[in-house]
């Protein structure tokens, strides 16, 4: 294994699960799983819990929400025909059923929300197209393989920090105030592209509803982790975990190669989103 980063985390029976992408020296990469008691030390198992499909070269970037009594994990898999989203569930963390790509080519970044919305599954992603170049799309489904009824609901705004690019990063949490989502946004600069991470706000009872952005990032690459490695200066999320005192842990990769954490108060994000907005689109 040359890294471990972009790692997914939940809490699974007094434990903290991480899945996490890890580069071969093939170049291609897999999908490894830790454990730790606190959220703090983790322990990886000797075996990956997932690796490329025969018609797959690389899987990447894991996003895990729990939805009733099973997990969802959603990742990235190159496969002959571009980058897809895959979906597989688990109840356990040991036994792993793949069920199938939920996306075309060219997508990535799919979070799902933890509760449905009038019946429907609900999810953000990250499509791209040159008339509509990576933004957040929100997409509903009736049993978590098809879905439909797709919106562009967040995009990258000219002269800030997320100008390029931006992605759902962690599956969002619920707050009294909306559903906080934790985003990846890409600017451009004369030295390469550089990672941060936002916050961003959606209506409770309508998620496709974006109530605030914050203004300014959360996180940038600062530690030198963060801006020399695989990749430089990035911080990329995939999970986060919210606790009962009001806090919430944020896990990152740093510059492709590491994972990192941080812990950050709900509410301070919740009012960042509410008092400093930029607009979504
Ligand atoms: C994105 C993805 C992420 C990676 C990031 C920075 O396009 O490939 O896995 O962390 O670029 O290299």
């Amino acid at each position: 294994m040359e890294t471990v980063h972009n790692a997914a985390v939940v809490k699974h029976e007094n434990e903290y699960i991480m899945l996490f992408r890890s580069h071969l020296r093939t170049g291609r990469s897999i999908i490894g799983l830790a454990r730790s008691p606190d959220g703090f030390h983790f322990t990886a198992d000797p075996q990956p819990l997932l690796v490329p499909a025969a018609d797959e070269f690389s899987v990447e970037d894991p996003r895990v929400t729990r939805i009733e009594d099973e997990y969802a994990i959603t990742y990235s898999a190159y496969s002959r025909n571009g980058v897809r989203i895959a979906l597989a569930k688990t109840k356990d963390f040991s036994r792993v059923e793949r069920v199938s790509f939920i996306t075309q080519a060219d997508y990535r970044n799919v979070v799902i929300f933890p509760e449905k919305f009038g019946g429907l599954y609900a999810r953000l992603d990250r499509p791209h197209s040159e008339i509509a170049p990576w933004s957040i799309w929100i997409s509903y489904s009736p049993d978590l393989r098809f879905w439909g009824e797709s919106q562009l609901i967040m995009k990258p705004v000219q002269y800030h920090w997320d100008e390029m690019k931006i992605g759902p990063g962690a599956p969002p949490i619920r707050t009294n105030e909306g559903w906080l989502s934790i985003y990846h946004g890409v600017f451009q600069t004369m030295d390469g592209s550089i990672y941060r991470l936002g916050v961003a706000l959606h209506d409770l009872q309508d998620p496709a509803k974006v109530i605030g952005v914050g203004d300014s990032w959360i996180l940038q690459p600062e530690d030198p982790w963060e801006i020399t490695g695989y990749v430089h200066n990035v911080v990329f999320t995939c999970g986060a975990v919210p606790e009962s005192d009001g806090t919430v842990k944020i896990y990152w990769g740093g510059a492709d190669t590491v994972m990192c954490v941080g812990q950050a108060v709900l509410a301070d994000l919740v009012a960042l989103c509410l008092d400093h907005g930029r607009p979504a689109k």
